[in-house]
């Protein structure tokens, strides 16, 4: 089968381009990618001469391009990863959010729509439920959650999420969507909390923590999540909503501090600031359904998983060194100058 990859030269995307390579040496797949400041060419180096792979640098809400890709390809499929995907970007500026995830999404499924009802995989989020409170670890973010969001970022991912079910009901596309949890391992843009840290202790610099570093995300190793797309794209009931993730929280600061103490560095460096404005307090997902229906459930424990992520990133320094010696700089000093 013929798969397009949206977003592909992103974090998940990426990662989800080498797994499908190797689960499915006989699928063609088709990286469709804008290349902004958060895709890197690089990530896909090793399988860019292969036969089965195509790049297209491209943006998803170009829809002359688009229907030329698809005239072109004809796909039996079509992931959707391409988003802007940082919080702290949307709230300095929501418009290109609104642009790249809403109808950036519209113009893809409109493409599938006039292509043969193209199968469509909308990569979502679990920000889109909101948050829980941090004295009630009772509850859990299931499908039936009420849609309830706090940042643009969320809020531009809801409404993606609304148009897909819309889709599915008015038009009949055949459609799924995930909604996952925080994700980590290779290749994370380091703007992300893990990486940021990672990079920042290498570099004898100080973890800029926000708030009281109390805020909770329920992490997950990113191949567990393409295991999960893979598997709700083959088998997943159309129309339905997956939940994926899964009882692994944990505080932010215990994070850092644990990357702290894995490069053998000191707590000093640890420096508390303002707050992010609307913060989410806390992320768990309830995975049931997709265990029940799928058989899917997170294989990498956190311990080998964030170790994994250290090992990759001492490894790959060249990779991450590129990124923030550019443009980053200008980011950095904005959004942590005077914070
Ligand atoms: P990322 O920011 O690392 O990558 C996004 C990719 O999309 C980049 O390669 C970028 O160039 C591309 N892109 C952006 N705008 C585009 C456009 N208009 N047209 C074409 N390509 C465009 O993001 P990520 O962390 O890999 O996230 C991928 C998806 O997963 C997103 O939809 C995000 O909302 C979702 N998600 C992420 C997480 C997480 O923890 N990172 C968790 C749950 C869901
Ligand atoms: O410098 C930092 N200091 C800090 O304390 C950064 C960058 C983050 N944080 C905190 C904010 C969050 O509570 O760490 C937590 C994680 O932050 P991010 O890495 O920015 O992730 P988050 O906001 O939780 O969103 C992520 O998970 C859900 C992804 O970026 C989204 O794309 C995904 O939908």
């Amino acid at each position: 089968m013929t798969v397009i990859v949206t977003g592909g030269a992103g974090f998940i995307g990426g990662n989800f381009i080498h797994y499908h390579l190797k689960a499915h040496p006989g699928d063609r797949v088709v990286c469709l990618d804008k290349l902004t400041y958060a895709g890197n060419l690089s990530t896909l180096a090793s399988v860019m001469e292969y036969p089965n792979f195509r790049f297209c640098k491209l943006d998803i809400c170009d829809r002359e391009g688009i229907n030329r890709l698809f005239d072109e390809e004809q796909p039996d499929a079509v992931i959707n990863f391409a988003a802007e995907s940082h919080v702290d970007r949307s709230i300095e500026d929501p418009g290109v959010f609104l642009q790249t995830n809403i109808i950036g999404t519209s113009v893809l499924m409109d493409a599938c729509r006039a292509h043969g009802n193209v199968r469509f995989h909308q990569v979502s989020t679990d920000e889109v439920y909101g948050d829980l409170p941090l004295d009630r670890p009772d509850l859990f973010f299931t499908e039936e959650t009420p849609i309830h969001t706090s940042s643009p970022y969320s809020s531009s991912k809801a409404g993606a999420d609304l148009l897909v079910l819309a889709y599915y009901r008015t038009y009949g596309l055949p459609v799924t969507i995930s909604r996952c949890s925080n994700n980590y391992g290779p290749y994370h843009f380091p703007e992300k909390l893990i990486p940021l840290m990672i990079a920042n202790c290498l570099n004898d610099k100080p973890l800029p923590v926000y708030g009281e570093g109390k805020n909770v995300r329920d992490w997950l190793y990113v191949e567990d999540h393409c295991k999960a797309i893979d598997l709700i794209l083959r088998k997943g009931r159309i129309g339905e909503v997956y939940n994926v993730g899964g009882h692994n929280e944990m505080a932010n600061i215990e994070i850092v501090k644990r990357i702290v103490h894995a490069l053998g560095k000191s707590e000093d460096l640890i420096t508390y600031v303002t707050d992010r404005k609307g913060h989410d307090l806390r992320y768990a997902i309830d995975p049931t359904k997709i265990h029940k229906e799928l058989g899917w459930l997170p294989e990498t424990k956190f311990t080998d998983g964030i170790q994994k992520t250290i090992a990759w990133y001492l490894e790959h320094r060249d990779w991450w060194e590129e990124i923030i010696s550019g443009e980053y700089q200008n980011y950095y000093q904005k959004m942590y100058g005077d914070r």
